[in-house]
């Protein structure tokens, strides 16, 4: 295992615009799609004021500098530059992210912007989001404002965040919008219409000459066998083909493998779907496949896979309540429980390895890609709160785990340049609400404070060190 971060290692915090910002009908910012899920009746949390970020960002920007941040993940509220998605721009919501952007550089900590972080336009949402190949067109639209606004400034930009999540939690978990369960083949479809965003904005980008980097953020799961059967084997390639290989074989090898491909047929076939494609696409794919330049990875954890014949079947832990959770999926498989390998509170398997893993599969598999930023990875955590205080010790353990990981990846080979601890601060979590905690950052929600844990001492001599440290060796 390597004992150093690279020199020019980031060691930074992530956010996203809808889980920080608050301010929701502020300066005319037009409404997305959670504004509307989140204020359902019946729902238990929103995102109107969520931490305020909106106002606050020069406190947190002061705080992350005084801990040793030196990146930020930010996204752009899309409905924020055009309120109803597409037409005409709202100079408020550009002055917004200048302001932003420009006190990100004064207090050092480098942003890192996402475009897309789950909040698609109300409008295009009920106009049936991404399997409407409109919202592709609107995208690139959209991104080319923002690449003609920002882009002299900032030097990292994702077109999306975890395409996975947007398909298996809206259309096969059903915790997002719009709450749809097993719908396998939408999922698989809308997978396919936002690579195409995604490599139509790169090539945009690209043919702008600007400064900066652009790559993609993938939630990577780790996929393991409960047993070495090779029903159990099978139903882990299935998963892995829809989870992973699928998006990273469209971002780094310009179209899906011939592997890949039987797999997603078989998953399609099962759930009587198609997958619809036009040849535009693949020549999309190929150019961007050569120009990207990272890849942004979020890992949070590992599932362990067991075949299973039955119909879809899924119960989603939201409420932290262990051992809650049920998933089951018609054609690729069950997601089990591994006695051996300890979980969090909302059931999600605490596998370090995994992360070691999906790094190193990276470097085998897709050669061709240039470095990876760990985009997320952190611990959600009920976090006690005493006399000002926050005791976070199982977060600091848990993300010391996986740096291990990282360095361990780093010593094998693979091109690691930075982590993002989600979160910088806490944030609202999209099917959890504000108990399940993340932040460096404690935000006590009443007034809106904010108070260092215990992780962001252990953070700050981490980012200056350049080094795991112990937590005896924290000073608060
Ligand atoms: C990732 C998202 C983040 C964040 C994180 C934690 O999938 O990119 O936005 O929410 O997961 O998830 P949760 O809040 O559901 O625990």
């Amino acid at each position: 295992m390597a004992k150093k971060f690279p020199k020019d290692f980031i060691f930074g915090g992530a956010t996203a615009a809808y889980q920080v910002e608050g301010a929701t009908r502020e300066d005319g910012r037009g409404p997305c799609v959670w504004d509307d899920y989140m204020n359902r009746p019946g729902s238990r949390f929103n995102g109107d004021v969520a931490s305020d970020f909106y106002h606050k960002y020069p406190e947190d920007l002061q705080l992350a500098h005084d801990f040793g941040v030196n990146g930020i993940r930010i996204s752009i509220s899309w409905t924020r530059i055009l309120p109803e998605g597409k037409g005409a721009v709202n100079q408020k919501g550009i002055a917004y992210y200048n302001r932003l952007i420009d006190e990100c550089i004064r207090q050092g900590v480098e942003p890192f912007v996402t475009l897309h972080h789950f909040d698609t336009p109300l409008p295009f949402f009920q106009n049936g989001h991404w399997l409407n190949r409109d919202l592709i067109d609107a995208f690139v639209q959209y991104a080319k404002i923002c690449f003609q606004a920002f882009g002299d400034r900032v030097k990292k930009w994702a077109t999306f965040n975890e395409p996975w999540s947007i398909a298996q939690n809206g259309y096969i978990a059903g915790n997002f919008p719009p709450h749809e369960q097993f719908q396998i083949p939408k999922a698989v479809q809308m997978l396919h219409n936002i690579m195409v965003a995604h490599a139509r904005a790169l090539n945009l980008y690209k043919s702008l000459g600007l400064p900066g980097e652009i790559g993609i953020v993938h939630t990577l799961e780790g996929k393991v066998a409960i047993s070495d059967k090779p029903e159990d084997r099978h139903a882990c390639a299935l998963d892995d083909a829809i989870s992973n290989r699928f998006m990273l074989d469209a971002c780094f090898h310009g179209g899906y493998d011939d592997e890949t491909m039987a797999l997603i047929q078989e998953i399609l076939e099962k759930n009587n779907g198609t997958l619809v494609t036009e040849s535009s696409d693949f020549a999309d794919f190929a150019a961007a496949a050569r120009q990207i330049d990272f890849l942004g990875m979020n890992y949070y954890s590992s599932h362990f896979l067991q075949a299973y014949e039955g119909e879809s079947r899924i119960y989603n832990n939201s409420t932290g309540e262990k051992g809650t959770s049920v998933f089951g999926l018609k054609g690729i498989g069950a997601r089990v429980t591994n006695p051996a390998v300890p979980t969090t509170d909302w059931d999600w398997p605490i596998y370090p390895q995994g992360m070691h893993d999906q790094l190193v599969r990276i470097m085998r598999d897709y050669p061709n890609y240039k470095k990876v930023f760990i985009a997320e990875n952190g611990m959600g955590y009920k976090d006690d709160f005493v006399d000002g205080k926050i005791d976070d010790t199982p977060r600091i353990e848990y993300v010391t785990r996986h740096l291990e990981a990282v360095l361990q990846a780093i010593a094998e080979g693979v091109n690691v340049k930075g982590y993002y601890i989600w979160s910088l601060m806490d944030v609202l979590s999209w099917s959890n609400g504000y108990n399940k905690r993340y932040g460096l950052f404690y935000i006590d929600y009443r007034d809106q404070r904010r108070y260092p844990k215990k992780s962001a001492y252990w953070y700050k001599l981490l980012s200056e060190r350049h080094e795991l440290v112990g937590i005896d060796e924290i000073q608060d």
